[in-house]
């Protein structure tokens, strides 16, 4: 049976953390879905659309890696792709206990789902959406914290 897992996360933008654990993911599963949530409740600086659409350009070269968005619970979404396991990040000892709660309940919402933790690689330990856009909107350098396409749309966003 095909290994299906899936990505989830806000993606608002794809990092070259992110990036790592999805090339990573796609050694290990036979498919791996970088799934986008859709949230009405919060102000993303990307559209979904865009999101997906900068995924898709920096993964194009991973053939088992497919791109997509959902909305509602994720467990859900993870019934709906036949998906098996669900691919998380852990950066430093701060993301732990948010990880643990979320692997909690999707394995109370169905005991079936395996959550399988990767660790960042050291170089990105430090690096999320939220500073690369902190930085980027005050003109810093985020060449090396982003893919280039990224860098571009960041640019393209803080001077319109
Ligand atoms: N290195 C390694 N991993 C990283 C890095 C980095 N530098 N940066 C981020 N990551 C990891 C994160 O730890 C996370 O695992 C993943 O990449 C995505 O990160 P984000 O920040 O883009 O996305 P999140 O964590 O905000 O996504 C949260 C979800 C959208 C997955 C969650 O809110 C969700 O599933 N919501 C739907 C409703 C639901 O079902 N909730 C219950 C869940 S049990």
């Amino acid at each position: 049976m095909k290994k299906v897992a899936v990505y989830p996360g806000s993606f608002d933008p794809i990092t070259l953390g992110h990036l790592d654990i999805i090339q990573r993911g796609a050694r290990v599963f036979d498919q791996v879905v970088v799934s986008v949530l859709h949230n009405s409740q919060k102000r993303p600086l990307f559209t979904v659309q865009e999101r997906v659409q900068l995924i898709r350009e920096v993964t194009m070269d991973i053939g088992n890696v497919e791109v997509d968005h959902f909305e509602g619970l994720l467990v859900d979404y993870i019934h709906d792709r036949k998906a098996t396991n669900v691919i998380r990040g852990l950066r430093a000892i701060t993301d732990f206990e948010y990880e643990l709660q979320f692997a909690s309940m999707m394995k109370k919402l169905d005991s079936n789902i395996e959550t399988l933790f990767m660790m960042t690689n050291n170089q990105y330990s430090f690096l999320s959406s939220g500073i690369v856009k902190e930085v980027a909107q005050y003109g810093g350098d985020i060449g090396d914290l982003v893919p280039p396409v990224v860098e571009e749309a960041l640019k393209k966003k803080y001077t319109n």
